[in-house]
């Protein structure tokens, strides 16, 4: 089992939670908002019912056939406090098998969702997910089985922090999808044209990720299952402090997010704190996720999130006064203000790993074949080996772990069941996905301290359908059954 919760020592620049009520609201629109002075729930333990099915979702101006959790897309906001359980039950309605994926989650290896570690539910049939979540911070889940999270197959996961040391009046839970199922194709057939080399290169549109922007020409990005011609609107009062937890459950977009007229404090990625930073906009890689606090003036403020290098947008609305909505085609200028980077971020001292030399460092290489219609995650950077790459590693070992990228597209890599800390020891900020841009080498962390068999792989669904996955397993040999990696083909 993952060690006990981490310590959560009040930094110099936060402020115990003032006291007061809260009602989280879900909005007739779908969208999740709070409203008053912030609490979070302080529930110990939480269950809940997941029943993916086909269906329809109304997104928004239309309605489309799609895989989803319950009857709206994003599934249900599932919610614990740090330290208790969450308890949810899989009854799969779906015609494929499928598994839950705690994203971002230590939790106990059984209780990941991967398809190497669990059989994958059949049709009609239920698994339960019961386990511990240690630490507070902004997560989801999703399905981890074919192309079913680019349907719709996701849902926010918030843990809270019983002694959560920001102050905040309200909380906006932001998810960020781009979507094509059931609008004339769905994400299986776009794998299949992608693996048979038939889909239409992508565009080069300048982006700040450097190289091609993704693959796929979605027709619409959604803000908690809302395109922008029917938005989500967050209410709260002027003056009043929001905290934005952002995820971004995308399969193939980054997100360049603002709230026009505002500058964000970012105070979390991947659920974890880090040294306060402010900025006007940021990128948010698929699996990703970012909190910030936002004071709010009053108005009605449009939130975006551009599709970067697609030339698209998400959008929802922050209403705290009466008046006329602004339109999605609004300038933000905010988009092209200073953008956080990676290198801005370090994490709160809390949260560090303590210093130490690494004791293994494995140098892993992001690569693709003949015209994108593969992908590998290997330790070699020529003739990669056959089958899927395992890196074994010791319990109880601080492993170095580096992404270099041979492509010419960014990738966001991430790792099931560990937060790592990139950069290494005391210096970056904890995370689970990382981008990573052509061209680029990037240095994580991290403490083997969660026995098991573990996916590292890149969080573009495409990519890693087609072959950029590895296993980082304890022991020698894996201790766990498992199973092959790909379902390409369903
Ligand atoms: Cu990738």
């Amino acid at each position: 089992m993952p060690e006990p919760s981490r310590p959560s020592h009040p930094g110099p620049t936060r402020r115990r939670l003032l006291q007061g009520t809260a009602a989280v609201a879900l909005t007739a629109a779908g969208g999740l908002a709070a409203r008053g002075l912030f609490r979070p729930a302080l529930a110990a333990d939480t269950f809940q019912r997941l029943a993916p099915a086909p269906g329809t979702a109304d997104i928004g101006g239309r309605t489309v056939q799609t895989w989803r959790f319950g009857d709206a897309v994003p599934g249900p906001l599932i919610r614990a406090a740090a330290g208790g359980t969450v308890w949810a039950q899989l009854l799969n309605g779906l015609p494929d098998p499928t598994t839950v994926h705690w994203h971002g989650v230590r939790l106990a290896n059984a209780m990941d969702g991967a398809p190497i570690t669990q059989t994958p539910t059949p049709p009609g049939g239920s698994f339960d997910y019961r386990f511990t979540v240690p630490d507070p911070g902004t997560y989801f889940y999703h399905s981890h089985y074919g192309m079913q999270l680019d349907r719709g197959v996701y849902g926010p996961l918030i843990v809270d922090d019983p002694h959560e040391p920001l102050a905040y009046d309200a909380e906006f839970v932001v998810v960020l999808d781009d979507w094509i199922d059931g609008t004339g194709t769905t994400p299986d057939a776009v794998l299949a044209r992608l693996h048979a080399g038939t889909l239409n290169p992508p565009p080069m549109y300048s982006n700040a990720l450097g190289g091609q922007a993704g693959h796929v020409v979605y027709p619409h990005h959604l803000v908690n299952g809302r395109t922008p011609a029917a938005p989500v609107t967050f209410t709260a009062s002027p003056g009043q402090r929001a905290r934005v937890r952002l995820i971004n459950a995308a399969s193939d977009t980054a997100y360049r997010v603002a709230l026009g007229g505002h500058r964000l404090t970012v105070t979390h990625t991947d659920g974890f704190p880090v040294e306060h930073v402010t900025a006007d906009t940021l990128i948010i890689g698929m699996g990703e996720r970012y909190d910030v606090l936002v004071t709010l003036k009053s108005g009605v403020h449009p939130l975006v999130a551009e599709a970067e290098g697609k030339s698209a947008r998400a959008f929802a609305l922050v209403r705290t006064a009466p008046g006329t909505a602004p339109p999605a085609t609004v300038t933000v200028p905010e988009l092209s203000g200073d953008l956080l980077t990676l290198a801005r971020l370090s994490a709160d001292p809390s949260v560090d790993l303590p210093p130490r030399q690494p004791d293994q460092t494995v140098r892993l290489y992001l690569g693709s074949g003949p015209l994108g219609t593969t992908w590998s995650l290997t330790n070699t950077p020529v003739s990669p080996p056959a089958g899927q790459l395992r890196i074994p590693v010791t319990q109880g070992q601080r492993v170095r772990l580096t992404f270099t990228n041979a492509t010419q597209i960014w990738h966001p890599v991430h790792l099931h069941g560990h937060t790592y800390q990139v950069g290494g020891a005391g210096t970056g900020p904890r995370k689970d996905t990382v981008i990573t841009r052509p061209n680029e080498t990037i240095t994580v962390d991290l403490d083997a301290d969660n026995p098991g068999e573990w996916m590292l792989h890149c969080h573009n669904l495409y990519h890693s359908e087609l072959g950029m996955m590895a296993t980082l397993g304890y022991g020698a040999t894996p201790s766990v059954r498992t199973a092959p990696l790909q379902h390409t083909g369903h």
